[in-house]
């Protein structure tokens, strides 16, 4: 369907001709054009400025070689890449992924976003990604060693802490992190605060681990508050058992809910009593194994090969938090069909469009993933703010200014919404209100 604007639909065009063969790239910036049909009506200015073609080209993308040498002493060669999208706001800030599926269509989709996710964050961050096809599953840790050192080793020159400031996402954790900075550190002899997740004996902020899941349920909260429910009694469906999906379990349990299903990409569990989360981080943050030992270690919960089956299981609330499209059209119907109300995604770009429209249609409360997931970044920006003063807040601290935030987004998402004539579709809103601080400090930059 094309775009009522004219404007908006060349510029659509003029991306997918110039990014060929990069259906998620296409994917997101479709969404957020959709997005601005209105905000482009009543500004017109954007339009003069080139805004719109300006916010769908990257600054700058850095692609290069990452030779190492595996166990048995073989040579292997990955790729790297570092999308430097959007600095308007602030120093270049966004995840890195190691995951065999990246191409530079994944990390631009992803860069993409983060310009606008990283804005409603309130936080002066601009958007970035990078990552590569490197498969960290089943490499030793001397392999993972060697390969973060060879990929810092390019990627240094091209970062700095006020000049683009990685992290982690899919496939880099804590160990990866701590990899990456000790070898920047002994290229530039300099001890900055360059990525965030850190460790905490070396620059990290306590509450970063559980952040992203943390704020992808306080953001929930707000949500179901404003409509006078709450996640006390509700079940819940987490896809992924990763970084995201084990702190979303958790504070969802906190805030009175119980967890049912988790998966990884193989399969997923289904515990009717309920997950325990104890078993599941020690499997996959401490063992790195898959998730169906669980049903070893809980003989009552079941395992189902397969990812999508996950959405099949009746639930009030469901959190993607594994990857991008894993939510199809079918599967939304079936959610809907099952009475779920609300759906708030912690992975980036988890449903595909035909998904979101049907959670829209059908009146299901939808968080998006640039306002849901935000509280990983928005956490990093206050590590990088303690980084600066060469101090750092308590947990409780961290954890305030988290929900603090979570809060906040959703508040001027919703509101964005309402004032642009989308009520209710905090997709729009989201996308808006994002957009909006960017475009004014690129009007304000001039032609850059
Ligand atoms: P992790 O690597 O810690 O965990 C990823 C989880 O998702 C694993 O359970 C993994 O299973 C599963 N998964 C990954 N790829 C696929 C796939 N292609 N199909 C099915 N399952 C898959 O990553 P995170 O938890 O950090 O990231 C999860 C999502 O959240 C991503 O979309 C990421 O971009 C997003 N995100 C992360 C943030 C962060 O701070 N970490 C912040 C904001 C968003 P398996 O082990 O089998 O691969
Ligand atoms: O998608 C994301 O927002 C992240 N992976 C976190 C990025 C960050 O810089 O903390």
């Amino acid at each position: 369907m094309a775009l009522k604007s004219a404007y908006l639909q060349g510029v659509l065009e003029t991306v997918k001709k110039r990014n060929p063969a990069e259906p998620e790239f296409h994917q997101a910036v479709t969404e957020v054009l959709e997005s601005l049909e209105n905000v482009i009506e009543k500004h017109p200015e954007f339009q003069a400025a080139g805004i719109i073609e300006r916010i769908v080209e990257p600054e700058r993308v850095v692609m290069f070689r990452v030779p190492w040498v595996d166990d048995s002493g073989k040579v292997q060669v990955n790729r790297g890449f570092r999308v430097q999208f959007n600095s308007a706001i602030g120093p270049y800030k966004g995840g890195l992924r190691l995951h065999p599926s990246v191409y530079l269509g994944i990390i631009k989709f992803l860069g993409f976003e983060q310009v606008f996710k990283n804005s409603l964050t309130g936080l002066a961050m601009g958007g970035g990604k990078g990552g590569s096809d490197f498969d960290p599953k089943g490499k030793s840790d001397g392999e993972v060693m060697r390969f973060c050192q060879s990929f810092m080793t390019e990627l240094s020159r091209h970062i700095g802490a006020d000049t683009d400031v990685p992290a982690g996402d899919i496939g880099v954790g804590g160990r990866e992190i701590g990899f990456l900075y000790g070898q920047y550190k002994r290229l530039r002899n300099e001890f900055t605060g360059v990525l965030t997740g850190k460790g905490l004996t070396y620059g990290g902020s306590l509450t970063r681990t559980e952040a992203t899941g943390y704020g992808l349920c306080y953001f929930t909260d707000a949500m179901l508050r404003d409509v006078g429910k709450s996640f006390k009694g509700a079940t819940v469906v987490i896809s992924g058992s990763g970084n995201v999906a084990i702190y979303a379990h958790q504070k969802a349990t906190q805030l009175g809910a119980k967890v049912v299903a988790l998966s990884d990409s193989n399969g997923y569990i289904y515990d009717k009593n309920g997950i325990n989360l104890d078993t599941v981080k020690r499997l996959k943050e401490v063992e790195r194994k898959r998730i169906k030992e669980y049903v070893k270690e809980h003989p009552q919960a079941e395992y189902h090969e397969g990812c999508a089956g996950i959405w099949t299981i009746p639930c009030d609330i469901a959190l993607p938090s594994a990857t991008q499209n894993e939510i199809d059209k079918a599967s939304a119907e079936i959610l809907v069909k099952n009475g779920c109300f609300a759906v708030a995604e912690g992975a980036n770009m988890p449903s595909t469009p035909d998904a979101v429209e049907v959670f829209l249609k059908n009146g299901v409360l939808f968080g998006p993933a640039k306002a849901a997931n935000a509280g990983g970044v928005a956490t990093s920006g206050l590590e990088m703010s303690q980084n600066s003063m060469r101090m750092a807040w308590t947990f409780e601290e961290v954890d305030a200014k988290l929900k603090d935030i979570m809060e906040n987004i959703y508040a001027n998402a919703r509101d964005a919404a309402a004032q642009y004539g989308n009520k209710g579709n905090f997709v729009a809103g989201a996308n808006i209100a994002g957009f909006l601080k960017v475009a004014n400090a690129m009007m304000a930059q001039g032609i850059v």
